[in-house]
């Protein structure tokens, strides 16, 4: 892939950079995306099920739709996008690395700074007294109580209608205004507030980049497209950011 003068200059002077991530980034390691054709929606609709009315409307029904997300991201591994990006951290002086997905790759790719916008499917609390349970058995198909105090125990993600965790929101903003290059990739930038982030670098003055295998509702907006698997553009993207300061 060519990578344009503009990208590669601003990336050699870059101090700060930061990046957001969608389900996309995930799909080269075999989980299904949220609105690709064959994605997790496709079957439901988020009403049904990410969110807090569905659960308690149905929760063995909603906790087994996680247990069986569980169950895929327990098969499955990082891909070189996760590990480009996880590479990408000591490239350049402060990096921020932004993820609205829930399903732990870029912790097991080895990213140490990673801003869970929509919490992690591999934690879980008590609704009641907020007691967190991370080693769940998934043939457990039926809804968990606490030990502690009988209540129900949900996933620590956010669900539609649910406020963002209010500190990773602001250190997103914060990363997004203060980034000198933006990345957002794998993502359908159709789901607020993330997909507000590149629009703030943008508004600041970032340069910023999209990588998707297709056009999303913001890549107008943006400074430049690189149309691809994230997978395969990050595995380059990261040789050439190398190269461009000097770094092994
Ligand atoms: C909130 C966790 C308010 C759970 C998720 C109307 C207008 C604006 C906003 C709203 C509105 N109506 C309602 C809202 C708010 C709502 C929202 O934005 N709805 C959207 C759908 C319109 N937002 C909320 O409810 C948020 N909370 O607003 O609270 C509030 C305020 C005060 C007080 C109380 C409340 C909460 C949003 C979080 C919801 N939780 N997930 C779970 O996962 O079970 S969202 C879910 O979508 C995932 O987190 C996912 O990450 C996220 C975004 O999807 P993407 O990651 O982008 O995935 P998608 O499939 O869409 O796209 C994949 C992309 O990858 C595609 O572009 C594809 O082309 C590309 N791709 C595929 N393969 C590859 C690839 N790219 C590169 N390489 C590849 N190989
Ligand atoms: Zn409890």
């Amino acid at each position: 892939m060519v990578f344009s003068e503009k990208l590669l200059q601003r990336l050699k002077d870059a101090e700060n950079v930061a990046v957001l991530t969608g389900a996309g980034v995930s799909a080269e390691s075999g989980v299904p995306t949220f609105r690709d054709p064959g994605g997790i929606w496709e079957k439901f609709r988020p009403e049904q099920l990410a969110n807090f009315e569905a659960f308690m409307n149905d929760p063995d029904f909603v906790w087994s739709w996680y247990q069986h997300r569980r169950e895929i991201m327990r098969e499955v591994k990082p891909n070189k996008g996760h590990i480009a990006l996880a590479e990408m951290e000591q490239v350049f002086p402060k990096f921020g690395l932004i993820t609205q997905n829930i399903d732990n790759l870029h912790f097991r790719a080895g990213s140490k700074k990673i801003i869970e916008l929509h919490g992690n499917i591999e934690r879980n609390f008590c609704m009641k007294c907020r007691t967190f349970y991370e080693e769940i058995d998934l043939s457990e198909k039926k809804v968990l109580k606490c030990e502690k105090c009988g209540g129900l125990i949900r996933p620590d993600v956010v669900w539609f209608g649910e406020m963002l965790p209010m500190n990773e929101l602001r250190i997103a903003e914060e990363s997004a205004a203060n980034a000198d290059v933006f990345f957002t990739i794998g993502t359908s930038a159709e789901v607020y507030p993330a997909a507000m982030l590149p629009i703030i670098a943008k508004r600041a003055g970032a340069y910023v980049v999209e990588i998707n295998t297709k056009p999303t509702a913001i890549s107008a907006e943006l400074d430049e497209i690189l149309t691809g698997k994230s997978g395969e553009i990050l595995a380059e993207l990261i040789t050439v950011m190398k190269s461009t300061r000097n770094l092994k």
